[in-house]
């Protein structure tokens, strides 16, 4: 593995590569040595704006050529990258700047007046950045300036943080180090073999491990051709699929491509693979999308924390419903939820993990850390799961009271600390319940006292929380279902709200 750091590993080999890059919705493509140049060029007004090795830069921006750039950007002037959730609102915002105090704030010029006092009390300077990849980050270019040098990084030196919630209480930065980005970059290259003729249909969000570490890291490691959509649009997908050959996307995308009557094996057959993950795919997804094209999904897991895990094979027998083995040079261990003690091959239980593909630990949070990674490296990802007598891990259920739909992670508790808050409610418990679109969906049971405002509710937690997190369903009751210890029966919501989305 190389330890000469992200920006000279993955970006630099690429200074003089002519070959296209990034093919934008417009029509326009970048190549290597167009991209890295812009990225040169924003190094430097990063660099002019303060940002020195070992600063973060926090980005909520649409995805462009130009937010991407900000990654090679910081990866060049050894500066963590900081990506944010596009659907964040203020609040939210304000409590992430305010934790990770990043030297330059880049965001949209809409919301630059709104955000200006938050980033100002967080310490950063705000620079803007629109859709179309214009605003003062780029005005601020100055193209006879020489670009900063490339600062050698090691292995250990962080390289980006990214905000996962918990079950408990703030968000938490994960550190991810070079090595950790490098290693899995290079593993799964090789593994799912990737080449300079690979076209990688790209419809992810860059301020997520899956669209920005997974997906970019790899064509970067492989050389391969981005075809960087802004959205996900299944007409355009399948425009596009015939010059492609490969595609990564969480099941939605699947279930959406299986939904759409032109998906078909004349438009899929030529791909050589397809790779799903972020949440669980349908067994009944992974066979259908089989009986359509043709191909079997390729199944990974993955975490925020952790970058890569597992895989299954590019070569050998994919199979529906398992995530497949531990990547090279990453040990996968199941233990005792209790006890934390390693259990036998086949049984069920908690999902440790140990390899170079770990972070460091939560920015400022060495507590919060202690509790999650263990002494000896291994981290513990509150997923349960067992391994079968072939190695293929399937992952069984959470210990951890988390919902993921479309992909997105949703912490009931963040949301059930707002809702409690709120007149007349006595307490809330936010659950996930069967989505057919988007794996899970968000419904939120209040217990409440007469004249509880509903409409009032929803249209307050608009306000606070990103699209993705708000419960789309309130259901109101006496009082919620507890065990004989007290615990909120989270199982017996789910049950009786179950069809809330069908
Ligand atoms: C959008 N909306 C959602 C979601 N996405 N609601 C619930 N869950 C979602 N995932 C809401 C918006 O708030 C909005 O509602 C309305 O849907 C339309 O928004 P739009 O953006 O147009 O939605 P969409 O285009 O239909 O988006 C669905 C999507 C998107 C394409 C599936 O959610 C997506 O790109 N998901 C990928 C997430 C991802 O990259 N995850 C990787 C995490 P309103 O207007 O009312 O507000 S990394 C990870 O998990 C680990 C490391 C791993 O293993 O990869
Ligand atoms: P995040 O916090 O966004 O990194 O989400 C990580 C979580 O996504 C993991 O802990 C799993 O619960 C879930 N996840 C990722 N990939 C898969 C998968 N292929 N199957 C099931 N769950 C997955």
């Amino acid at each position: 593995m190389s330890t000469s750091g992200l920006y000279a590993t993955l970006f630099e080999p690429h200074t003089s590569n002519s070959k296209a890059f990034l093919v934008l919705d417009d029509g326009r493509s970048l190549s290597f040595r167009e991209f890295l140049k812009l990225a040169r060029s924003i190094a430097g007004v990063l660099q002019r704006h303060g940002v020195v090795p070992g600063d973060r830069v926090a980005v909520q921006a649409t995805k462009s050529a130009e937010a991407l750039a900000i990654y090679a950007a910081c990866a060049r002037l050894g500066a963590a990258l900081l990506p944010l959730n596009t659907s964040y609102t203020s609040d939210e915002l304000a409590y992430l700047l305010g934790n990770a105090e990043p030297r330059v704030f880049v965001c949209d010029p809409t919301d630059a007046e709104q955000l200006e006092p938050v980033a100002r009390s967080a310490g950063s300077t705000v620079l803007t950045l629109d859709a179309n990849g214009a605003g003062t980050l780029i005005d601020a270019i100055d193209p006879d300036r020489p670009a900063p040098d490339v600062v050698p990084r090691d292995d250990d030196d962080l390289a980006a943080i990214l905000y996962t919630s918990g079950t408990t209480g703030k968000p938490k930065g994960a550190m991810l180090t070079n090595r950790n980005l490098i290693s899995n970059a290079q593993v799964l290259t090789a593994l799912w073999q990737f080449t300079d003729n690979d076209v990688l249909l790209h419809a992810l969000p860059i301020f997520h491990t899956h669209g920005l570490f997974v997906a970019m890291n790899v064509a970067l490691a492989s050389g391969a051709t981005v075809r960087f959509m802004q959205t996900f649009n299944p007409d355009v997908i399948i425009e596009e699929m015939p010059r492609a050959t490969t595609m990564m996307g969480v099941p939605t995308f699947y279930t959406r491509l299986l939904a759409h009557d032109g998906f078909d094996q004349d438009v899929a057959g030529h791909m050589r693979l397809f790779v799903s993950g972020s949440a669980p795919l349908l067994a009944e997804t992974h066979k259908e999308f089989e009986v359509r094209t043709g191909l079997r999904i390729l199944e990974r897991y993955g975490m925020t924390e952790t970058n890569m895990i597992t895989s299954n094979p590019y070569k050998g027998e994919r199979r529906a419903g398992t995530v497949g083995m531990p990547l090279e040079g990453v040990e996968v261990s199941i233990t005792d939820p209790v006890s934390g003690t390693p259990l036998d091959q086949g049984a069920r239980g908690m999902i440790e993990v140990r390899g170079p593909n770990v972070f460091a630990g939560y920015w400022r949070m060495p507590e919060k850390t202690a509790e999650e990674k263990r002494g000896n490296g291994f981290f513990i990802t509150g997923d349960l799961g067992e391994i079968d007598g072939d190695g293929y891990l399937s992952i069984v259920g959470r210990a951890k009271d988390l919902i993921i739909s479309g992909g997105y992670n949703i912490y009931p508790k963040e949301i059930e600390l707002i809702l409690d808050d709120m007149p007349n409610v006595i307490e809330s418990a936010v659950v996930g319940v069967p989505h057919a679109d988007m794996g899970e969906g968000v419904i939120a049971v209040l217990a409440a006292s007469n004249g509880v405002d509903v409409a009032q509710i929803e249209a307050q937690i608009k306000t606070m929380v990103a699209g993705f997190k708000r419960p789309r369903r309130f259901y109101v009751v006496e009082s919620l279902p507890r065990n004989t210890m007290g615990k909120v029966q989270k199982n017996a919501l789910r049950d009786q709200f179950g069809d809330a989305f069908s």
